[in-house]
């Protein structure tokens, strides 16, 4: 597969997310490794991605999964050796593919030496390389209040943990086991870009870095306000997008990459950004990041409980956040696409139906979502619409955010069903069941006992029952991915969204030099019809329109729709997706060939 060195190849690229952990054991002990995903690159070459994005995989006591690291240059013997990392770089490589490493440097893990020689003492020389503070004056060490700020976790309780022996506390964004690095030390920064360039030197192609608009913090440390209910502060408008982030990220983009001039991609997750942030963060001119992951699709479903607080999702808000991310950074930035990650539910248990509608609802999503202006992310079992996880009980949940969830709501006195509920639903663990290679006991993922159970439904949902099967959820992932490759006008094309107050119909156009591509989904169990003609900018006559993808199986389509088309009207079966494709120049319609 040929790839292009321009340096914004990534614009034209397609990611593929694996979370080593949960993708493929290749020794038995029931937990993904290196070798694994290795022994698997073929899957990536057929479905045609350009970029593994490898969650983290260095030494790590995994608190956190891995995203609290130990050694950032070396590799956890759970996953394999730094050989392994060298060969799958190679592999990939050899296929084509760039390889993306996750970079987790807002925290490092409390085994790490830097924070144990911090922790060692007051007067030891890295003290200042995390953030100690005595208690709130007046307050006892560990009594309750006494932390310096009253920040909330992101893993629920504070943000700050007692150290009895310097009479301190240290701060953790997240979990105790994660004390942040404190950005403000030069010392610190230039570590990290040592680092940082001892990976890029090992001809890896680009980082995935984690919270990396957390990593100036307000240093006068402000409290937050409290939310009615709450017990702690909501911190983020003093750690999140902070005075110095801007300055931090040119230099480490310029620090890392001195003298390398390698196309390489910097990815940044930015929790809570903005439109306007993200055009600061991605403009290229400013010399920061290419593109960010922003999160307010992801939040759509969030009541004001949060996100254990479900609600459904609304298709207008949905289309009204999409819309003005893609004409937000249509200009400078760019926009990351995606649907799910290591941290998110399964989306088509979460956006779509995975009853009735299984197959065309991740179908559906996934089309409206990848024929967008900017590079899409596929996590690892998306390509065959793996569902959420039928947990049972409280036990059942490994993740973190989950487990500490779950104890701390029930403290509050929550119902336990409730808790559970909302945990089925949106806990990061449905996302890190075992990938299903097929059928099989194992799902094909190990020849030992998974760390995690597998999913119940793998006789249905695994690669090797949607391979080379017309209308499955994986050919039509390859199908979007080929196009992505093969129409300009995916990568480079305008955006008009169309229908904006629409229920259930997400429609949009994509222009570029001449050709228009017309994207139409229903994202509802209920069949919809949606006027074209007097839609702003939808050029009536689609009825001579070139089919370019359907959901629909059989050539229901061609005949159903194009009677509807002819009269510029476009009616859509429960959960059906189409993508027209039109060329004209001069506004005069080049007929094309249709189905
Ligand atoms: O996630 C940061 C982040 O935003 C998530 O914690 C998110 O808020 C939460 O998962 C939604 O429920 C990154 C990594 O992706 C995550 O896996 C790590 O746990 C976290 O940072 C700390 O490194």
């Amino acid at each position: 597969m040929s790839r292009s060195d321009a340096p914004d190849w990534w614009r034209s690229a397609v990611v593929y997310q694996v979370y080593p952990r949960s993708f493929a054991d290749s020794d038995g002990d029931g937990i993904g490794d290196l070798r694994g995903v290795i022994d698997h690159l073929d899957h990536l070459e057929d479905l045609g991605v350009d970029v593994l994005w490898l969650s983290p995989v260095y030494a790590s006591p995994q608190a956190d999964n891995g995203y609290d690291i130990s050694d950032y240059q070396a590799i956890d013997p759970t996953f394999g050796t730094l050989a392994d990392v060298d060969e799958l770089v190679a592999e990939a490589h050899r296929r084509g593919i760039r390889l993306v490493m996750d970079m987790v440097v807002n925290h490092t893990s409390d085994q790490h030496p830097w924070f144990v020689e911090s922790s060692s003492g007051p007067d030891n020389p890295k003290r200042d390389w995390y953030w100690w503070r005595p208690p709130r004056p007046g307050i006892t060490l560990g009594e309750p209040g006494a932390e310096p700020t009253n920040w909330r976790s992101f893993f629920s309780g504070p943000t700050w943990t007692p150290d009895p022996p310097s009479g301190e506390y240290y701060l953790h964004l997240f979990s105790p086991c994660q004390p942040d690095l404190n950005w403000e030390n030069p010392h610190v920064r230039q570590a990290i870009y040592a680092m940082m360039r001892w990976w890029v030197d090992r001809g890896i192609d680009g980082f995935r870095m984690d919270v990396v608009n957390l990593l100036s913090k307000d240093p006068a440390l402000p409290d937050g306000e409290v939310a009615p209910g709450e017990l702690y502060g909501d911190g983020f408008p003093f750690f999140g997008h902070g005075p110095r982030i801007h300055e931090y990220l040119h230099e480490m983009r310029a620090e890392v990459l001195a003298g390398r001039d390698a196309p390489f991609v910097i990815i940044g997750e930015t929790p809570g950004v903005t439109v306007e942030q993200a055009q600061l963060y991605t403009d290229p001119s400013r010399g920061e990041l290419d593109m960010v992951f922003q999160f307010e699709h992801m939040g759509l479903d969030h009541g004001p409980g949060g996100k254990w607080d479900v609600q459904p999702l609304e298709v207008r808000a949905l289309k009204e956040t999409f819309q003005r991310w893609q004409e937000g950074l249509s200009d400078s930035g760019w926009n990351s696409l995606y649907w799910c990650n290591h941290d998110q539910p399964r989306p088509v248990s979460r956006f779509g139906d995975d009853g009735a509608y299984w197959r065309e609802s991740a179908t559906a999503l996934a089309t409206v979502l990848q024929l967008q202006r900017g590079t899409p992310f596929i996590y690892q079992g998306e390509e065959i619409a793996m569902r959420n996880h039928t947990f049972t009980s409280a036990a059942d949940f490994t993740d973190i955010e989950s487990v500490n969830h779950y104890r701390m709501a029930i403290a509050r006195g929550e119902s336990p069903a409730v808790v559970l509920d909302a945990l089925r639903r949106m806990s990061r663990d449905n996302a890190r069941t075992p990938f299903a290679w097929d059928a099989g006991p194992a799902v094909g993922f190990s020849d030992g006992v998974p760390w995690m159970a597998i999913n119940t439904d793998q006789d249905a949902i695994n690669i090797n029952s949607q391979r080379g099967v017309k209308g499955s959820v994986y050919e039509h992932y390859r199908s979007l991915i080929a196009l992505r490759h093969a129409e300009p006008t995916v990568v480079h094309g305008d955006f008009t969204m169309l229908f904006p107050e629409h229920p259930a119909v997400f429609a949009y156009l994509r222009s570029h030099e001449g050709t228009t591509l017309l994207v139409a989904a229903n994202l509802s169990g209920d069949p919809h019809t949606v006027e074209l003609a007097d839609t702003p900018g939808a050029l009536p006559g689609w009825n001579e329109a070139e089919v370019v993808v359907t959901n629909q199986l059989g050539d229901d389509l061609v005949t159903s729709d194009a009677q509807w088309l002819a009269r510029d009207q476009l009616a859509l079966q429960p959960w059906e997706v189409v993508v027209l494709r039109r060329r004209h120049t001069e506004g005069r319609r080049v007929p094309t060939t249709v189905g």
